[in-house]
């Protein structure tokens, strides 16, 4: 990992379509687009406690869940920046129960988008870290010229072009991967520009934080409670006990594993079978960017990028980091560890 001096986000991906055949301009002016309005949500998201935006918009979204005001004004800017373009020509969010259609005087471009706006907003009222998770793909037909369709949507993450997040926390930073590497951009206000902070990101390989709300664990299995109890037992070799870290805004537990190693889960259990994260605009476009980190992202058993989603909202559990974390748990979900404690 390496620092740079400001190199603009602009600058940076002009750069990275020279050098790589499969993007393209329309690429280009997609990521300008989420440029706008990370920007604005930036802004929206710190004044929250200031213009009246905190609390439940009084709504439900498509799962029955409470909404938080911002999570829809988020969603808004999202769709109202994406669509100022012709790069699109369908869009899936966590906040919308069907495929968004891009209006009806664009021209319909080659790309789709899926995206969480405002992942973690249960966190919202409190001030802790939430962010917006992206996924960008071609479209099936890249010679079709008419509105997309849900099949378009429905593609496994090693299909995506690329895939990032913002996040919103003591800095905001845009963290995207096209897939040449993971790049980490922080906002300064001074210039209101995201500039060059970090470049071509490596997880460790190994590390001792693991992030899972232990509140579940009666309803884990019983080989995921035995890697629990593994992790928690004092080694002679002091690579154990593992530090237990856990934020429950999955894109900040995954920026702090993303940099500092370990594992963060959010495992299948007795109540939700498939867990709780999307897989489509949450745990897709994070098992890219871990993977273009050098770490894994699993469910369990499979590769989260080989798995094609059934439906816009379909849930996947989720293991992702280092690649010795996350090899380590699936010994154990296999019933296959073996090493005692050291
Ligand atoms: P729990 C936030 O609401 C979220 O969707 C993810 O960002 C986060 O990882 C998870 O839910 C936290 O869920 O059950 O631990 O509160």
């Amino acid at each position: 990992m390496s620092n740079s001096n400001n190199k603009t986000l602009e600058q940076f991906v002009l750069e990275e379509v020279e050098s790589n055949p499969l993007l393209d301009n329309d690429f280009i002016s997609i990521i300008n687009h989420l440029i706008v309005s990370s920007k604005i949500i930036s802004s929206e998201v710190r004044r929250a406690g200031l213009n009246d935006i905190l609390g439940l918009a009084e709504q439900t979204n498509v799962h029955g869940e409470d909404v938080k005001k911002l999570d829809l004004i988020a969603n808004d800017i999202i769709i109202e920046s994406v669509s100022r373009g012709d790069e699109l020509c369908l869009m899936g969010s966590e906040e919308n129960e069907e495929a968004i259609l891009l209006p009806s005087q664009n021209k319909k471009g080659k790309y789709v988008l899926v995206f969480d706006p405002l992942d973690g907003s249960s966190n919202i009222d409190v001030n802790v870290t939430i962010g917006t998770i992206w996924g960008l793909y071609k479209r099936l037909d890249t010679a079709s010229e008419g509105d997309g369709n849900i099949h378009d949507l429905l593609q496994s993450g090693d299909k995506q072009v690329a895939a990032g997040y913002v996040l919103f926390g003591p800095q905001t930073i845009f963290v995207f991967s096209s897939g040449q590497g993971v790049n980490i951009f922080t906002y300064d206000t001074r210039f209101g520009e995201f500039l060059l902070s970090a470049e071509d990101v490596q997880i460790p390989k190994k590390s001792s934080f693991y992030s899972v709300n232990e509140g579940n664990a009666m309803r884990f299995s019983k080989y995921l409670n035995e890697y629990l109890d593994f992790v928690k037992r004092e080694s002679s070799g002091g690579d154990y006990p593992y530090k237990l870290r856990y934020i429950g805004s999955a894109v900040a537990d995954f920026h702090r594993t993303l940099l500092y190693g370990g594992l963060f889960m959010y495992p299948m259990d007795k109540k939700n079978p498939n867990g709780k994260l999307r897989l489509l605009y949450e745990a897709s476009p994070l098992a890219f960017l871990v993977e273009q980190a050098g770490g894994r992202a699993t469910d369990g058993f499979q590769d989260i990028l080989s798995i094609r989603p059934d439906t816009l909202h379909g849930r996947t559990p989720l293991f992702i980091g280092s690649s010795e974390n996350v090899t380590e748990v699936e010994q154990f979900l296999l019933g296959k560890h073996t090493r005692q404690q050291e």
